[in-house]
C-alpha cells in the first residue's frame, strides 16, 4: 500500500496528482505543520529532514520529491509517466527534477523563510529581493527551454511536469508571476485541466488561477 504524507500547496501536492494520474490506491496523512507535526519524533523517524513529501511503500519510507514521483510513475510502467531507462528522454527527464527541486525549489524555500539564514529584518527582506531576482530569472530561463513543448520532454506529458506545475503556482507571488511567460503558461493550464489535477488541487483547496 502507498501512503503519503502531505500538507496542503506543499511538494506533496505533486506526489498527491501523481497518485490520482496512475490510479494507483494510496491513502494519505495529513500533516499539520502549524501544529508542529514535522518536528515530532514519528514525522521524523520518516524523514530525518522534518520535510514534505514523504512516501510510504509497504512501510518503507522514501523522502525528496524527485525519488517519490520516480518511485510512483516506475511503480506503474504502464500508465506512462517517466521514459525508460538510457534514452535521451530519460535524462532530460532527470536533468528537470534535479533543476527544479534543487536550484528552483530552493530558491523558494529562501525567499519564503528568510528568517532561517538572517536574523534582523532588513536582511531579510535583501534575501527576499535576492530570491525574487533569482526566480525571475531562472523562469525565464524555463521558459525559453520549455519553447513549443508544450511540456518538458515536447509532445509526451511526465512526472516531472508535475514539479514545475507546482513551482509556476508558488511563482504566482512573483513580478511578473511565473505563468505570465508564453511557455510556462501554457504548460501551466494544460496541467491545471487536468481531471486528476482539479480534483486534488480541490482537495488541497487550492484555487491559483
Ligand atoms: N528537497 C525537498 C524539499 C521539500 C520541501 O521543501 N518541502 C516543504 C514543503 S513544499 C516543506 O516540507 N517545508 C516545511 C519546512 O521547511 O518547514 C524535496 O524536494 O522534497
Amino acid at each position: 500500500m502507498l501512503e503519503l504524507f502531505y500538507f496542503p500547496g506543499s511538494a506533496g501536492l505533486t506526489a498527491h496528482i501523481l497518485l490520482e494520474e496512475v490510479g494507483a490506491p494510496y491513502e494519505t496523512h495529513r500533516v499539520d505543520r502549524d501544529q508542529g507535526d514535522l518536528d515530532r519524533d514519528w514525522f521524523r523517524d520518516l524523514n530525518p529532514f522534518g520535510r514534505i513529501p514523504v512516501l510510504l511503500d509497504d512501510g518503507r519510507a522514501i523522502f525528496e520529491t524527485g525519488p517519490v514521483l520516480t518511485h510512483i510513475a516506475e511503480k506503474f510502467p504502464d500508465a506512462g509517466f517517466i521514459p525508460p531507462t538510457a534514452t535521451p528522454a530519460r535524462d532530460l527527464y532527470n536533468q528537470w527534477l534535479s533543476l527544479l527541486s534543487t536550484d528552483v525549489q530552493q530558491t523558494f524555500m529562501l525567499r519564503t523563510y528568510p528568517h532561517r539564514w538572517v536574523d534582523d529584518k532588513e536582511s531579510q527582506a535583501e534575501v527576499v529581493v535576492s530570491a525574487d531576482a533569482k526566480l525571475t530569472n531562472q523562469f525565464d530561463i524555463i521558459d525559453g527551454l520549455l519553447g513549443d513543448g508544450p511540456y518538458i520532454l515536447g509532445s509526451e506529458f511526465c512526472a516531472a511536469d508535475l514539479l514545475l506545475f507546482l513551482l509556476t503556482g508558488y511563482g504566482r507571488r512573483l513580478s511578473p508571476k511565473a505563468w505570465d511567460r508564453p511557455a510556462i503558461g501554457r504548460h501551466y493550464r494544460l496541467i491545471r485541466d487536468r481531471a486528476p489535477v482539479r480534483k486534488v488541487m480541490q482537495e488541497h483547496e487550492l484555487d491559483w488561477k
